[in-house]
């Protein structure tokens, strides 16, 4: 926690797009608060804001699905993409008619990589599922996991490369030239870790992988216990724990705190390699709900209050700063006595790029 007393930020969409780009002109120093200049000082004393005035600005996005996605296609118009490494969680990972499916590391890259279907929620653009409706009349039982006829391609060549012998980080880096992305994409560990959880079921318990739970149940059990299988064993991918170490800062997407960026944080060394650098957060939790998933359900299994002050928690030995929505302000007090971070208030809704751009300026912003 931190001991000084932390300021309330009331950020403006406006005031946020006069303050110009941080890749180049670093107009961020220039941002106003309701009580003048801020002078921000983050846990461990750090001035982050002289090293986001300075050439290179690099930032780890610690990363799940939906949320982290809309956020990234932000932070990289608020930042140069190169600047930008994205750690993403693989414990919703699964093998699929014998194919390597990484929903997150796909969602992560079809969204950077403009290919992104908004309205589903995941999967591309312009996707048809033919191939899915195929084998549906196969055996309708084993169509439950519905993957598009472009997604297949993308699933296909993962898995023929891991044949190959090459890592998941490799092969992630060569699905994200294919999309043409100048950030780095980075599983978690190149390990396998699996998100499991406990659930009971009409009196039964049953173990159920994450997928499982959510799409061919629709996440209608009731959960008693939460796992990541295999997470003691496994080690951060290549690249992760540099980045981690080179960046100014680290930035938790708005994603599920307990089974996107809880995986991430469970891998060996990240936890620790994060809290060494200034940390600064944004809500996946608006007015009470997630925006998109599960948060809700799972948040209280693990003791979490499914608010913004809630999500903070799961954070609260890492956070310099949160950033909740404007619909959450009356909770910036208990943000700031319970969790002692700086609170930034502005639009989090991200119906666009341009709102997703004034929310990474926000978070950026809340460190300098
Ligand atoms: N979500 C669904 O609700 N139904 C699906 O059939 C489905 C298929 C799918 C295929 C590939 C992929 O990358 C993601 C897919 N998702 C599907 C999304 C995914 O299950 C979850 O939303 C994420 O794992 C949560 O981050």
């Amino acid at each position: 926690m931190r001991r000084d007393r932390p300021q309330t930020l009331e950020v403006g969409t406006p005031r946020l797009h006069q303050s110009g780009g941080l890749g180049h002109g670093h107009g961020l120093a220039s941002l106003g608060t309701r009580q003048g200049p801020a002078q921000r000082v983050c846990r461990r004393g750090r001035h982050v804001g002289r090293l986001l005035r300075s050439a290179l600005v690099k930032v780890v996005a610690l990363a799940g699905g939906v949320g982290a996605g809309k956020f990234l296609r932000g932070l990289v118009r608020a930042l140069p993409p190169a600047d930008v490494t994205a750690v993403v969680n693989t414990g919703d990972d699964l093998d699929m008619h014998g194919l390597r499916v990484c929903p997150d590391l796909d969602s992560v890259t079809y969204w950077l990589g403009d290919a992104f279907d908004r309205e589903r929620g995941w999967g591309r653009r312009d996707e048809t599922f033919r191939a899915t409706e195929e084998l549906r009349r196969f055996d309708a039982e084993a169509a439950w996991f519905g993957l598009g006829d472009l997604d297949l391609a993308t699933h296909l060549f993962r898995t023929r490369s891991l044949a190959e012998g090459w890592s998941l980080s490799a092969v992630t880096g060569r699905i994200a030239a294919r999309f043409a992305i100048g950030s780095t994409i980075l599983p978690m560990s190149d390990e396998r870790v699996e998100t499991r959880l406990d659930v009971v079921a009409s009196g039964e318990q049953l173990d159920l992988h994450f997928q499982d739970y959510w799409v061919r149940r629709g996440g209608r059990d009731d959960v008693k216990e939460i796992r990541f299988e295999g997470v003691e064993a496994a080690s951060p991918a290549p690249g992760v724990r540099d980045a981690i170490e080179e960046a100014e800062m680290v930035v938790v997407c708005p994603s599920n705190p307990v089974v996107s960026i809880g995986p991430i944080l469970a891998v060996k060394g990240i936890r620790e390699a994060v809290a060494a650098r200034p940390v600064v957060g944004i809500s996946p939790i608006v007015g009470g709900r997630p925006l998109a998933g599960m948060a809700d359900r799972l948040m209280p299994v693990v003791g979490l209050e499914v608010s913004a002050v809630g999500a903070a928690r799961a954070y609260e030995d890492l956070l310099d700063a949160w950033v909740i929505d404007e619909a959450d302000a009356r909770l910036a007090g208990r943000v700031r006595d319970e969790v002692g971070v700086e609170v930034v208030i502005t639009d989090t809704v991200m119906r666009d790029d341009d709102v997703a751009e004034q929310v990474a300026r926000a978070a950026l912003a809340a460190l300098t």
